[in-house]
């Protein structure tokens, strides 16, 4: 009898442990205690979650980048800052063409330069003269945020702004003091005028201002900002909610962690915290287990990877015959949203004002073909069954397969088609967790190894020669806690 209680009492011990995995989250980040057992980083890091912000931006998955300026007219990708404002004059400029043209591609968001590095502004700024106030464009009446917002509203697009932190053109600028308060009514006119914003991106390309002085940004006083009139809006880049991938070639890593002990934005506690790691948004590891190990904290901070569809970020007529195709975008598709990453496309509008057709065609091929890829789920929503259960989420229709151990496998049912695409999906509101999988499929008694990977994330995709199988099989051999996987499915692709 006593045995018994006492087996009884180890089974619900071990049962509450594994309950723990629902009970211990932690929103944004987590800091390690001094010397933990062996392990305990790795499930700690398992349980960040991103902020409710972070995950609405992280499933728009596709988004648009509009590089427009006196650039465009110049013909330069970092104009000086004393470029004639009348030089902009793009005769005829239609917001709701880019924001049409973008949201058939598939994008859900559209960001602008609102300010790139030479200072114009697209808007008609109280803060300088240096603005489409002084343009030729409708008679220095025009406003170029107001008419991309618009036209967001029209087509359902969500909405976000470049302001580049270097200012080749502002007197202030490297007058620390005085050129953040400057920024920062920039910030505020860009944040009260146009509705809701989702996304503020934060150039982290820096120079000198007049005579070689440094500009010492605030920081902090910027994120505050933000978080007072637009709660809802990540801050990217030098910013603290999303990462720059670390490329600008549509390319992300294979393990692409969104749990990094990098230390977000430029704040001097972030610099002193990554100078002490050495590490930057460049480096091939953020968030390994044995970076984990030199690690004080973690945090929620996925990637975004920004690329052009151009070879510049502006238009330039003699890159008409440049456009990456429907092939390339497609492998930078497979490349960024395949590798948890948020893909930030820039598609430049030409001196008339509008995307050109060369444009369009690559991303109408792109779309194209995406619709192709995901026309038919050939496990046909089937969830994986086997030792593992399923369990539906709070508050969500969803179901994730939920296996109570680290290392299991499934079995599907056997598909009578050909796939040679794979997509999996962790239900990342419970965190990060998988560190290494293998997808295999059986073929008349012989199972063979289709696929490796390491991290999932919030999506990996990846591909493989054409696969025919009786039955296929996926199998988490390494977790940083239960792993909550939401999606499995498989696609063919010509
Ligand atoms: C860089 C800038 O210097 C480029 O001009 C472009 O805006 C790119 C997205 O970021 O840092």
């Amino acid at each position: 009898m006593r045995r018994l209680v006492i087996i009884s009492i180890f089974f619900l011990l071990l049962h509450s442990c594994a309950d723990n995995d629902y009970d211990k989250l932690y929103p944004g980040e987590v800091e390690f205690p001094a010397n933990p057992p062996h392990g305990v980083k790795e499930a700690m890091a398992a349980r960040v979650i991103p902020h409710s912000r972070q995950l609405a931006w992280q499933q728009l998955e596709m988004t648009a980048f509009i590089h427009f300026t006196i650039n465009t007219f110049t013909d330069m990708e970092w104009g000086h800052g004393d470029e004639s404002p009348e030089l902009f004059n793009p005769v005829s400029l239609d917001a709701e063409q880019w924001v049409r043209v973008l949201s058939e591609a598939g994008m859900k968001m559209v960001i602008i330069t609102a300010k790139h590095h030479d200072g114009f502004c697209l808007w008609p700024t109280k803060t300088t003269e240096h603005s489409v106030a002084s343009s030729a464009w409708k008679d220095g009446k025009g406003d170029v945020i107001r008419e991309l917002r618009d036209a967001c509203d029209k087509y359902n697009m969500k909405f976000g702004v470049y302001l580049s932190p270097w200012d080749r053109n502002a007197d202030c600028y490297g007058d620390s003091p005085e050129y953040n308060k400057f920024y920062l009514e920039q910030l505020t006119e860009l944040l009260t005028w146009y509705g809701k914003v989702d996304e503020v991106w934060f150039d982290g390309a820096n120079g000198e201002g007049p005579g070689g002085r440094r500009q010492d940004y605030d920081w902090q006083a910027y994120y505050d900002l933000i978080r007072k009139l637009q709660p809802d809006a990540v801050t990217a880049i030098m910013g603290e909610d999303v990462r720059w991938v670390g490329t600008e070639t549509g390319y992300g890593r294979e393990t692409e962690w969104s749990v990094t002990a990098l230390a977000p934005g430029g704040t001097p506690e972030s610099r002193a915290i990554n100078e002490a790691l050495g590490l930057s948004p460049t480096s091939m590891d953020l968030g390994s287990s044995a970076l984990l190990q030199k690690a004080g904290k973690v945090y929620w901070y996925p990637a975004e990877v920004d690329v052009s569809i151009r070879p510049g970020w502006f238009w330039h007529a003699a890159e008409d015959s440049l456009i990456k195709d429907t092939d390339e975008l497609l492998d930078i598709y497979f490349s960024s949203v395949g590798r948890n990453a948020v893909l930030l496309l820039n598609v430049p509008p030409d001196n008339r004002g509008l995307i050109t057709d060369h444009d369009i065609k690559s991303l109408m091929g792109l779309k194209a073909r995406l619709d192709d890829l995901y026309d038919t789920d050939l496990l046909n929503g089937a969830r994986p069954y086997g030792r593992g259960t399923s369990r539906a989420i709070d508050g969500d229709s969803t179901t994730s397969w939920r296996p109570n151990r680290k290392r299991v496998a499934s079995f599907i049912p056997a598909i009578a088609a050909t796939f040679n695409v794979a997509l999996l999906q962790e239900d990342i509101s419970m965190g990060q967790r998988v560190e290494k999988f293998v997808i295999e499929a059986r073929m008349d008694q012989q199972w063979d190894t289709v696929a490796t990977g390491s991290t999932i994330g919030y999506k990996r995709l990846l591909r493989f020669p054409d696969v025919e199988a009786d039955e296929i099989r996926l199998t988490i051999t390494s977790s940083r806690a239960r792993p909550n996987i939401s999606t499995f499915a498989l696609y063919y692709t010509e």
